[in-house]
């Protein structure tokens, strides 16, 4: 086939940034997928992929859309960004033995050895938040449980926690662009990032953790030192804000459909199925980019090599042509499985048998504890460049 059949990317003038479109993003999924499954957004110089297999196409490609030109909107191979480039921006063969290394410390033998350590707390939060009949989903519990149950599995010391959401937020907030929202979470960006570079040395972890491991992997030789802190910094980075997210939009998904609940109750095995399901239709990580490599050409539409892909997760997880017409409900009896909330291929989240044990357990505890799961409330939905969540679901429970 020659490249002169391809289309042209229908261009838009839309900008999936402003508060208005990340407050209403379904509807503006919904209209990047009826514009086509590639658009061009004139405003960033992007080309915008929304309908699932694309969006799964240029995941599992990574030699025609590469991860080293970094996952945000600027190209780092010809600009400099806030930090050195991690694993998150490579590519092989450079990738290859990070993710292997990182792949001997997080695995679903050692993450499994988590679950009797990470139980308990869910269980004791669970208890007195269903004792109080009314808590916030979020700031009681989503914000809480991660925070006390993580940190400690990586090894993180216990002076300067405080700098772990914001560090977060400057990660995530810096894969979108340079506007306002941006500027806000590099406020107090020095001091942060500071922090962060001490916590990831060798000598700054608590033994018996997954940072001490990491830097084991540096004695075996299988990575470097420098290889060893950068991906500690991604434990540190991508650990933590993302499950707060999974949490929060799971009990939210759940509180929308109270039969949903009913059906948990009486079905408990199904928590896992929830779960997914709920990443699925309420994606914690909601955009990232890609560079092409070379001129390409993706749904039959042209992409020009050194072009930024903007890949939308969550118009991809809930494209009707992949999960049919109930797409945005959410489903106990869907088979979500192959979503794309954790990525696919080469660059899908490791971390993510950690982050499923987290939401489980405490999904697992309430349910356990709660007759009935409602909304007391409005959501107060965050403003975040690529993260989907909220700052606040008021919730309200009765005791089983
Ligand atoms: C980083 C990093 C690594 C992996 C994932 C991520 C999804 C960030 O190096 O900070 O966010």
């Amino acid at each position: 086939m020659s490249l002169l059949t391809h289309r042209e990317a229908p261009v838009l003038d839309a900008d999936p940034f402003t508060p208005e479109n990340l407050v209403g993003r379904y509807s503006l999924h919904e209209a990047l997928r009826e514009a086509g499954p590639v658009v061009y957004l004139e405003k960033y110089g992007v080309y915008a992929v929304t309908h699932f297999e694309p969006v799964h196409e240029v995941l599992m490609d990574f030699e025609t859309y590469c991860s080293s030109g970094g996952v945000g909107p600027t190209d780092i191979r010809k600009q400099s960004e806030w930090r050195p480039a991690g694993i998150l921006e490579s590519d092989p063969p450079t990738h290859t033995a990070m993710r292997r290394g990182l792949s001997k410390v997080i695995h679903p033998g050692s993450v499994r050895d988590l679950a009797a350590g990470f139980a308990p707390p869910a269980e004791t939060l669970a208890e007195s938040l269903v004792a109080r009949g009314a808590f916030d989903g979020v700031t009681d519990l989503a914000q809480v449980y991660p925070l006390r149950v993580f940190p400690d599995a990586v090894g993180i010391p216990d002076s300067g926690r405080e700098n772990l959401l914001p560090y977060g937020s400057m990660a995530f907030n810096a894969f979108g662009p340079r506007n306002e929202i941006y500027e806000r979470a590099f406020a107090g960006a020095e001091s942060v990032a500071a922090w962060v570079e001490w916590a990831c040395a060798r000598g700054s972890l608590m033994p018996g953790g997954f940072g001490e491991k990491i830097w084991e992997q540096a004695d075996l030789g299988n990575i470097s030192d420098q290889e060893a802190s950068l991906l500690v910094r991604a434990l540190l980075s991508a650990g933590v804000d993302t499950t707060v997210a999974g949490i929060g939009n799971t009990l939210l998904s759940l509180a929308r459909q109270p039969e949903q609940w009913a059906r948990l109750r009486r079905e408990p095995h199904l928590v896992k199925f929830a779960v997914d399901e709920a990443l699925r239709l309420e994606s914690p990580f909601q955009m990232f980019h890609r560079t092409a490599t070379v001129d390409t050409e993706l749904a039959g539409v042209r992409i020009p090599a050194d072009s930024k892909i903007l890949l939308f997760l969550g118009a991809a997880n809930r494209d009707p042509r992949r999960w049919g017409d109930t797409a945005s409900d959410f489903d106990l009896d869907r088979n979500a499985t192959g979503h794309v909330a954790f990525g696919m291929g080469l660059h899908q989240c490791i971390g993510q048998p950690i982050a499923r044990l987290e939401i489980e357990l405490v999904l697992k505890a309430l349910v356990a504890r709660a007759a009935t799961l409602e909304l007391d409330g409005d959501p107060v939905p965050e403003l975040h460049n690529t993260l989907h969540f909220f700052t606040s679901i008021p919730l309200k429970v009765s005791a089983a």
